[in-house]
């Protein structure tokens, strides 16, 4: 087609704008991030300075909890009494002789209900037992997660009908799908073991999910005090059952359960970060460009919004959370006193410099601002006062990198927690 000089120079305003502008209603220029204060994490709710680790772990470490638990994610309920395991595949040979493969449901009732989350566990055939071991939600099935024709398929809902999904179900055009986001074999070839566990399998991630859910059938807190819907959200829902499969862990000689690093990107980096702020048995917790509700800060409003997830998302955050849209500034805390929460535990942020939706920069300041409660421990954090230049991690007991590209989960990214697993497991 050929278009006339005039009317392509009345089209030219217009290009330009969609080539540079900014999505409606949102920031990606650094000049207009709002002015702000951040909450200081060291100083308790009645205003008195934190200077010790012990005031920390009794008294402020909790404060920041509960206001997360009340302003955010809402609560988690406690360990089921009734938690079983059972293991319904082994193979001693899987993946080419590489690996041993154990498939294990981990199972509970609610409301008279049964439920099960589906755990798929690779581990290193030749390592010295028992293994350390990277533990993280897959978004499309574990059977996604590697082409292994021996991965039961996942029967849970599916949030797309792509990559092999169909009405909503997966199908065998699903199998290995995600394989570019777990590096199976190289994880094994380190020494490490994986598990992964479909999050879909908890509740279903739609705004009326919590009715096929475990949100509609498990109605008491951690103190087994009542918990009604609105009390807690999708995240922790989630979040809860990372719980429920470390006690599984934890009953399995071949697995190190004292060096387990927990990982996820995107929600489910969100999800991680409050698995391991409320979970203190992940030594290790890794956020994979969470953004917002995960490690940015929500006070930059750069990128996406509190605003723009409460609308979009409304079941990822529980009630209270709402009416912090576009109200920042009132937040009791922000994202930087979650990464806190893992102190003095070592704690990884990534971004990816593409990623503008999830803030790189607000992500590598929110790491920064975590770090004097590290300090305290005698322990240093990212270490930097800048964002580091791309592909170039920096950190000691918070680790952060900026990868070139967008948002995604690369071996560049593994790499990174590859070496930072072995540098604090002592590998
Ligand atoms: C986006 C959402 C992000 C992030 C992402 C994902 O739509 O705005 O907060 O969580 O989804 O999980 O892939």
């Amino acid at each position: 087609m050929k278009i006339s000089p005039c009317v392509f120079l009345t089209l030219l305003p217009c290009l330009m704008t969609l080539a540079t502008a900014d999505p409606e209603g949102f920031n990606y220029d650094e000049a207009k991030v709002p002015r702000f204060t951040l909450p200081d994490p060291l100083v308790s709710n009645e205003g008195a300075p934190v200077s010790s680790t012990s005031q920390w772990q009794r008294n402020r470490r909790g404060e920041i909890l509960r206001h997360f638990e009340e302003a955010v994610y809402g609560k988690r309920p406690g360990k089921p009494e009734a938690l079983e395991f059972a293991i319904t595949s082994l193979d001693e040979n899987a993946l080419g002789g590489k690996a041993r493969r154990k498939q294990i449901s981990v199972l509970f009732e609610g409301g008279g209900r049964p439920f099960a989350v589906h755990v798929l566990i690779y581990l290193p055939k030749d390592a010295s037992k028992p293994a350390p071991l990277f533990i993280g939600y897959n978004f499309n099935g574990n059977h996604s997660v590697n082409a292994d024709p021996g991965i039961h398929l996942s029967k849970s809902w599916m949030r797309k009908n792509e990559n092999g999904n169909q009405s909503h179900r997966a199908t065998d055009a699903s199998r290995g799908t995600a394989s570019s986001r777990w590096p199976v074999e190289t994880i094994l070839a380190r020494g490490y073991g994986l598990a992964t566990a479909y999050y879909g399998d908890i509740e279903p991630d739609h705004a009326n999910g919590w009715k096929d859910g475990i949100r509609s059938y498990y109605k008491t807190d951690d103190n087994g005090q009542p918990l009604a819907l609105e009390d807690w959200s999708a995240i922790s829902a989630w979040s809860w059952a990372l719980s429920r499969i470390v006690d599984y862990l934890e009953t399995d000689s071949d697995i190190d359960a004292k060096r387990i690093a927990l990982f996820g990107h995107s929600r489910l980096g969100k999800t991680s970060l409050w698995a391991g702020a409320s979970d203190e048995r992940f030594a290790i917790t890794i956020s994979n460009d969470s953004g917002c509700g995960g490690a940015a800060l929500s006070r930059r409003a750069f990128g996406e919004t509190v605003a723009r997830i409460n609308t979009n998302f409304p079941h990822w955050f529980n009630q209270s959370f709402k009416q912090y849209s576009g109200n920042e500034n009132a937040l009791p805390i922000d994202q930087h006193e979650l990464i806190a929460l893992m102190a003095p535990r070592p704690v990884y942020v990534a971004s990816a410099v593409d990623d503008e939706w999830a803030d790189p920069n607000g992500e590598f300041l929110s790491a920064k601002a975590a770090g004097p409660v590290y300090g305290l421990f005698g322990k240093r954090g990212v270490g930097v006062d800048q964002q580091p230049p791309i592909n170039t991690p920096v950190g000691d007991f918070i680790g952060y990198h900026v990868r070139s590209g967008g948002h995604n989960v690369t071996d560049y990214d593994w790499e990174q927690y590859l070496n930072f697993a072995d540098r604090h497991f002592g590998r």
